[in-house]
């Protein structure tokens, strides 16, 4: 299977401009030898709002708060030192809305800051980068445009990341809303050849549901790619970080219903984490 899946890459990126290879990150994450993780708090907004989602449908939105600046700063507090923001009015239409609430969060908090949703072009990269944001996800504009994606990584080194979320296994795109027949391996594969500084895997039927991650399909990517992968979607008990960390290699795990619901605590999280 992996064999197939690695001709097809070779396939789409013998197509490309071969000077958008980017070898700085090749192999350069060890995989396998440390087990120790980061928890990366999730702040997704919806018009301003701190909501989570039901696998990704904007139908079943639960709003957590109104004052994305006052959730960054608990989550601050209880020890995060990355911060996962997704804008997914952004994700949805392409047209991101709610910058105003990722620059107050930026201005109000240190730590490291990742942004997604609704990045489709490099105007909205530079704009982010000029904020102050450390890190850059792309999803939808990687699979409809890898040239760009390439051409992100190599003006921003070591802060593009790619958004890969799957569907049984599918990327789906423009909000989880269409599920495009590449699979994740193969694309985590690209992203990877591209020049990506590293890839969140999210098991969209696991996400914003408290019933366990998919550690099989994110332990089988973190298998091939050779740059971090985050897991992100389903993330409920203390004992999936513990599961997730078994895996060995992961750079981190996403968090969101968990600790707004109170089903983690983060401070704990992030301490089980981090031996
Ligand atoms: O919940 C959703 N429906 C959703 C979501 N959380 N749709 C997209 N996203 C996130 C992805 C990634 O971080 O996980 O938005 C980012 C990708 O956005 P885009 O606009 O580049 O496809």
């Amino acid at each position: 299977m992996y064999v197939r899946e690695l001709s097809t890459i070779g396939f789409e990126v013998n197509r490309m401009n071969a000077t958008c290879y980017n070898e700085h990150h090749k192999r350069e994450h060890k995989k396998g030898e440390q087990k120790k993780m980061i928890v990366i708090p999730a702040i997704d907004l919806k018009e301003g709002f701190c909501v989570r989602l039901l696998q990704g449908r904007k139908e079943e939105a639960t709003t957590y708060s109104n004052d994305p600046v006052e959730t960054a700063r608990r989550w601050v507090s209880a020890g995060a030192e990355l911060i996962h923001i997704v804008d997914l009015d952004g994700a949805f239409t392409g047209e991101q809305k709610n910058i105003r609430s990722i620059e107050r969060i930026r201005e109000a908090v240190g730590v490291r800051l990742e942004v997604g949703g609704g990045i489709r072009g490099m105007d909205r990269i530079d704009h982010l980068a000029g904020l102050g944001i450390d890190r850059m996800i792309i999803g939808t504009l990687a699979i409809e445009n890898p040239q760009f994606f390439c051409e992100a990584c190599r003006k921003y080194p070591g802060r593009i990341l790619a958004g890969i979320d799957a569907k049984n296994g599918r990327v789906a795109i423009k909000g989880w809303e269409e599920i495009t027949e590449r699979t994740a391996l193969s694309f985590a594969l690209e992203m990877e050849h591209l020049g990506a500084a590293g890839i969140i895997y999210t098991d969209i039927s696991k996400d914003g549901m408290l019933v366990g991650p998919n550690v099989e399909a994110t332990a089988e990517i973190a298998g091939v790619v050779g740059i971090p992968v985050i897991a992100s979607g389903g993330v409920s008990t203390l004992g999936d970080i513990e599961r997730l960390k078994a895996v060995g290699g992961l750079y981190g795990v996403i968090t969101g219903k968990a600790i707004y619901s109170g089903s983690i605590d983060l401070r704990e999280a992030i301490a089980l984490a981090a031996v």
